[in-house]
């Protein structure tokens, strides 16, 4: 008849440390307690399950809304951009960074323009001249500028795919941009077949001008290429996103390593001291686990990272203050895919990073009205910014 356990509350008002636990009741009282508790504490004089040794002991902050890096995230469709009425002929995808110039935000993306619609990487060996492969085959760097970073207007192609055999006539894609000493450079995949022949084959090249509404121009030699055989590396590097440190270019990318076979991410980073190269490979890569298109931000003295879709830590925020080894700081849910930020500090080397309030993506599979699929650009909002009352973000 004696009840088995008692329910200890311990709610102190403004307390971090509050918490509720079933205490059975052959515990021993601990002798020296009164409220409240130090859960960390407390929690010393008995043994943990491992789950309540992982949320006591091992995450360093709390993930809740006091986190800094914990934030959930709005999306709102622009307006703006033309998808020819969704038939699946043109999409676009992979959007930059956000970048405020002349008074007005720009963004650069991938954009296929095809004939007919993607059959697909397995069929990717069928695929010719006008007939792309996967979303992104085929596909050249458009720009857009917006007032508001909600209504866009496209200015039209930035980047062409270079002629044959310059890396890049096949496609080039999922660009990034970087602004430095003035200059602008476009960081972006480079495809010499259709994606899936083999894989998601591309390496990273690069583009130049002087304003961001170009004239620019493709550099011949590759950014970064991919690893020599047997390396991480070794098939495809992508998703190039580069910022600056300390009077250096810091690029970091994907590569899918295990390829063919299970997809297994990595983020690697290369850095330069001339944004043409050449890149040198860090030794620590790949220095995430997982992630899948990259987002990267200036956070106080560090980098914050937001870590999408694959890989054992996808769905987190991770931070590294020195730039290359990265924790978890927030456990997330329902990122933007393919996103970048609005990031007002990227190309400042501060050393005191503000974070972000909002950037873009892209949806994937968005279905026409005539079931075809292409993906669209959308804007998400968010609370990572130390400054939410800022209004220059
Ligand atoms: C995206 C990005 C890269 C890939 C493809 C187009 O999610 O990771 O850009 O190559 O898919």
């Amino acid at each position: 008849g004696l009840p088995k356990a008692l329910i200890i509350a311990v709610l102190p008002k403004g307390e971090e440390d509050s918490f509720a636990v079933i205490v059975p009741l052959k515990t021993p009282k601990p002798k020296t307690k009164t409220f409240p508790y130090q859960l960390t504490e407390y929690s010393k004089q008995r043994p943990l399950s491992a789950a309540t040794d992982r949320a006591l002991n091992q995450f360093p902050t709390p993930l809740n809304a006091e986190n800094e890096l914990y934030s959930q995230f709005r999306y709102t469709k622009i307006e703006g951009l033309d998808y020819a009425g969704g038939d699946g002929t043109v999409s676009r995808r992979d959007p930059s960074k956000v970048i405020l110039e002349n008074g007005k935000y720009y963004m650069w993306y991938t954009k296929r323009d095809t004939p007919v619609p993607p059959i697909g990487a397995s069929r990717a060996a069928q695929a010719t001249d006008t007939i792309p492969a996967t979303d992104w085959d085929l596909a050249d760097i458009f720009y857009a500028t917006s007032k508001d970073g909600f209504t866009w207007e496209e200015q039209g192609l930035a980047v062409p795919r270079p002629a044959k055999p310059t890396p890049g006539w096949r496609a080039i894609a999922t660009p990034d941009i970087l602004k430095w000493k003035g200059k602008f450079y476009l960081y972006y995949q480079t495809f010499d077949e259709p994606s899936g022949l083999r894989g998601d084959y591309c390496s990273i090249g690069v583009a130049y001008a002087d304003s961001p509404d170009g004239p620019w121009t493709h550099a011949e030699k590759l950014a970064v290429p991919t690893g020599a055989k047997g390396e991480w590396d070794q098939f495809a590097v992508q998703d190039p996103t580069p910022l600056d440190k300390d009077g250096k270019v810091y690029l970091y990318y994907k590569a899918a390593f295990n390829r063919p076979g299970t997809v297994w991410s990595g983020i690697g980073l290369a850095t330069a001291s001339d944004p043409l190269g050449p890149f040198e490979k860090h030794e620590l890569n790949p220095i995430q686990n997982s992630g899948h298109e990259i987002c990267f931000f200036p956070f106080k003295e560090g980098l914050a990272s937001l870590v999408i879709r694959d890989g054992p830590e996808h769905f987190t925020i991770q931070y590294a203050e020195d730039w290359v080894n990265f924790e978890i700081k927030a456990i997330t849910e329902m990122m933007p895919i393919g996103p970048n930020g609005y990031i007002p500090d990227a190309f400042t080397d501060s050393k005191n990073g503000r974070g972000i309030t909002w950037g873009v993506c892209h949806f994937r599979n968005v279905r026409g009205p005539t079931g075809k699929f292409h993906s669209e650009i959308a804007r998400f909002d968010c609370d990572l910014s130390l400054d939410l009352h800022d209004p220059s973000l």
